[in-house]
């Protein structure tokens, strides 16, 4: 039976691995063997794949962070051996979610960005495209969030400590990167990424920093310890963190190399295998039928540079030759409007990191002019578009000027792009851009993390095949009057919600209902995201109770999750903020018996598999037109969360599938918000409007408690009287009485329960449109031709 070759087989590696027997070892023990098994497992189809792939044309996905979350349990759902995981488990002498729990949660990505690299990857492999991953293997993720007295406190991730049986170390295939000052080794990790019952298995390379030769014994010898690594320590340092502090020049250089880094050991990799495939073609004639590169945002843009530099100086081809490859193998992706994205460096933090690549960037600058000039374009113009000006490099129009195709990640965003953002580059290349709405992969998001709904789903339409044609949801739509579906799916809801709880009162300490109303807001700090108004609604919520004790409201739990970059001091301070809140709201005795307030610690992937199925309402607040899309939406959406948002990004295409009266529109739109951009005065409505007044002081009040941080007051300033910027630049305060009838309706709304019901099923049923299955065929089609 497969069940006893499986305990038999991990017996056996703990055996080897430990010198022990299966009931002497700890369960982490256990997970590890259990991990290597399927390792062992997969090995055959892994090769095979790889092989397959070979005489294909494949596409190349570039990015800084692919937060893959763990892979354990989706290796199991997607390989198809969860029939047996639960028997295998308990032979083994642990429960099936135990052995889960083992596992590390790496945090080798930020947000959206790197889980929708991660979507990606696993929907590629189960569409049995051949798509292969390139980035970072941080040894110390992005940092570990806790809190220390309601302030965000950052430590390593040291997510490797107890290994990482989901990767093999590739030591044949090293590289060597040059910079400037230093040379390092980039030694290849490889994941499999398991397409679903397909046995289709991708390749996910993750590079790590080593230093040629980290040991400097005469120092050493002359007790010297320190010294004597520093060369180690300088290289691993390049792989160390994701998104190193760049407040300082030193911080700056050190990001630009991680990004040199990682993109010259990869295009480093797919030539020299290219060479070995194709001894031949000595002139790379036939490199770009092979090869589509996607640069995911600016951060891997370097690779431009890094491949013209291989094709020129180490293969001897002449510029029009490689700059004729060049122009046709990548294609970009943006996918956010703030500048703060759209990396500028200055060129002598370029030419410190790698002097060739600036020269060549240099050259395609100035050729790029020379074509411009000749078209008749003015001097204004061609300052708009160049790629090195004012001492600066620009990536984004390095990468737009090069790429194929370049693409926004939902309908409002591409809009954006062409004419606002990048309107010049749309003017000049009007075929390069293209809209590719995001998406997330079923299997990790329902099938996986909402077994009791994603089990119901099936039973309702007869079969699984909605798993791998997630438009086949629509047809749950024949159930929205049907009583008894309704009650399931409240129930269902509920039993998320118990569940949810309990992990909350395990790991955080508080006590929430499952009775009350589940809002939750889980995603990156950032102002535009604007956790600031939701924060404000609440103290707004605690004011009325307090003048009202009796008010009638229905019982609500506030939810937030998310992590602060460690030096953006006014997100952090939004955090320590709703932590206040928490304390006020929780502690007092009236208001708590009707809201809850609770800040997760360390949100992560694994935390998101037990939140996203147990919200009722999803908060997709930001202001209107800057979430470039947003993919936590559509993760609520998928498990029946009523959608509470603005119209923003990919929220506009949740309510046009599911309609507006299933979810709560409010806020501004982004025409409205242009009109009033340059009158609008957050004072004037402060001091005129005595609910937001009285919310807003709360900041100023000693009721809540900054422990002398000044954060509050920096956050009241930067709503009402801002001097270095533009106040309020978010909007929240215009926004704010809109929020708060959207709330009050879904405080009435959810007194229907059945009604409340149908709007979640109408949600479930039109979430087809934002699987990543449907989104990379998109790319796969109309970008990759592959
Ligand atoms: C960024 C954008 C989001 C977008 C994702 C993926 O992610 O709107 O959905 O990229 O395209 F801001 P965050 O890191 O902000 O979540």
């Amino acid at each position: 039976m497969e069940k006893d070759r499986i305990v038999e087989q991990i017996k056996d590696i703990v055996l080897y691995k430990t010198g022990k027997t299966i009931d002497e070892v700890s369960p982490q023990a256990k997970y590890e063997a259990s991990s290597i098994m399927i390792m062992d497992d997969i090995k055959e189809d892994w090769a095979k794949t790889t092989k397959k792939n070979k005489d294909r044309r494949n596409a190349y996905y570039f990015s800084a962070e692919f937060l893959i979350g763990r892979s354990f349990g989706n290796n199991i759902l997607n390989y198809g051996l969860n029939h047996e995981a639960e028997g295998v488990a308990e032979e083994l002498g642990i429960s099936l979610s135990a052995l889960e729990e083992m596992e590390e949660d790496p945090a080798l990505g930020n947000g959206g960005l790197g889980r929708l690299a991660a979507c990606f990857m696993e929907s590629a492999a189960t569409e049995n495209l051949p798509l292969q991953g390139y980035g970072v293997r941080y040894s110390q993720g992005l940092f570990k969030q806790y809190f220390n007295q309601g302030f965000q406190m950052e430590e390593g991730d040291d997510w490797t400590a107890l290994g990482d049986p989901w990767s093999l170390r590739k030591q044949a295939e090293t590289k060597i990167v040059n910079f400037k000052d230093q040379k390092v080794l980039a030694v290849p990790y490889d994941t499999p990424v398991i397409g679903y019952r397909n046995k289709n298995i991708n390749t996910l390379r993750l590079w790590q920093a080593e230093a040629i030769n980290g040991f400097d014994f005469s120092k050493f010898n002359n007790s010297l310890y320190d010294d004597s690594m520093s060369t180690k320590n300088r290289a691993e340092d390049i792989t160390r963190v994701l998104y190193p502090n760049d407040s300082q020049k030193a911080g700056k250089i050190l990001r630009l190399k991680q990004q040199y880094f990682f993109v010259s050991a990869s295009i480093q990799d797919i030539v020299s295998k290219y060479k070995q495939h194709f001894p031949l073609d000595i002139k790379f004639k036939d490199f770009s039928k092979y090869h589509i590169f996607q640069l995911n945002d600016t951060h891997p843009v370097m690779a431009i540079p890094e491949l013209m530099r291989l094709l020129l100086d180490e293969n001897f081809l002449s510029w029009e030759e490689a700059w004729k490859i060049t122009k046709k193998v990548f294609a970009f992706t943006n996918h956010t409007i703030l500048q703060e994205a759209m990396e500028k460096w200055s060129e002598d933090i370029v030419e410190t990191v790698n002097p060739r690549c600036f020269e060549i960037i240099k050259e395609i600058d100035r050729r790029f002019i020379a074509e411009l000039k000749e078209s008749k374009y003015t001097n204004e113009k061609i300052e708009e578009l160049r790629i090195v000006s004012k001492g600066t490099v620009r990536m984004a129009n390095l990468a737009i000027r090069t790429s194929i195709k370049v693409n926004g990640v939902a309908e409002l965003h591409t809009e954006i792009l062409k004419k606002d953002t990048l309107k010049d580059w749309y003017e000049l290349y009007p075929s390069k851009f293209l809209n590719k709405t995001n998406g997330i992969t079923p299997r990790r998001w329902l099938v996986y993390s909402n077994k009791e709904l994603s089990n119901y789903i099936t039973e309702l339409l007869g079969s699984d095949d909605w798993i791998l044609d997630l438009s086949k949801l629509k047809e749950l739509e024949k159930y929205l009057d049907d009583e008894t579906v309704l009650k399931r799916i409240n129930e269902i809801k509920y039993n998320n919600k118990v569940r949810l709880a309990k992990y909350i009162k395990e790991n955080e300490g508080v006590d929430i209902d499952p009775n009350s109303i589940f809002d939750i807001q889980v995603k990156r700090l950032h102002e535009y995201k604007r956790q600031l108004l939701n924060a404000l609604h609440i103290v707004y919520l605690y004011n009325k109770i307090k003048s009202n004790p009796e008010i009638d409201i229905v019982p609500r739990t506030f939810i937030f999750g998310g992590k602060a970059a460690p030096g953006y001091f006014r997100a952090k301070s939004i955090i320590k903020f709703i932590n206040e809140i928490a304390k006020l709201v929780n502690n007092d005795p009236i208001v708590s018996k009707k809201i809850k307030v609770v800040f997760v610690e360390n949100f992560r992937v694994s935390y998101g598999e037990k939140i996203y199925p147990a919200a009722d309402v999803s908060e997709q607040i930001s202001t209107a037109g800057k979430e470039a899309s947003g993919t936590g939406n559509m993760k609520f959406m998928l498990n029946g969360a009523l959608t509470l948002g603005t119209y923003d990004g990919a929220n506009i295409e949740i309510f046009k599938e599911a309609g507006e009266d299933s979810n709560f529109v409010f806020g501004a739109t982004v025409e409205e918000l242009k009109e009033i951009e340059s009158t609008y005065d957050p004072e004037q409505l402060y001091l005129n409007d005595e609910v937001i007044k009285e919310t807003v002081d709360i900041l100023k009040s000693d009721i809540i408690n900054d422990n002398g941080s000044y954060m509050f007051l920096e956050i009241y300033n930067s709503l009402i009287a801002n001097k270095n910027e533009k106040p309020d630049a978010y909007f929240v305060l215009k926004d704010f009485h809109s929020y708060v009838k959207a709330h009050e309706k879904i405080d009435k709304e959810y007194r229907d329960s059945l009604s409340w019901a149908r709007k979640s099923l109408k949600n479930i049923a039109n979430a087809g449109k934002f699987s990543s299955d449907r989104t990379i065929k998109e790319y796969a089609n109309e970008i990759w031709d592959i």
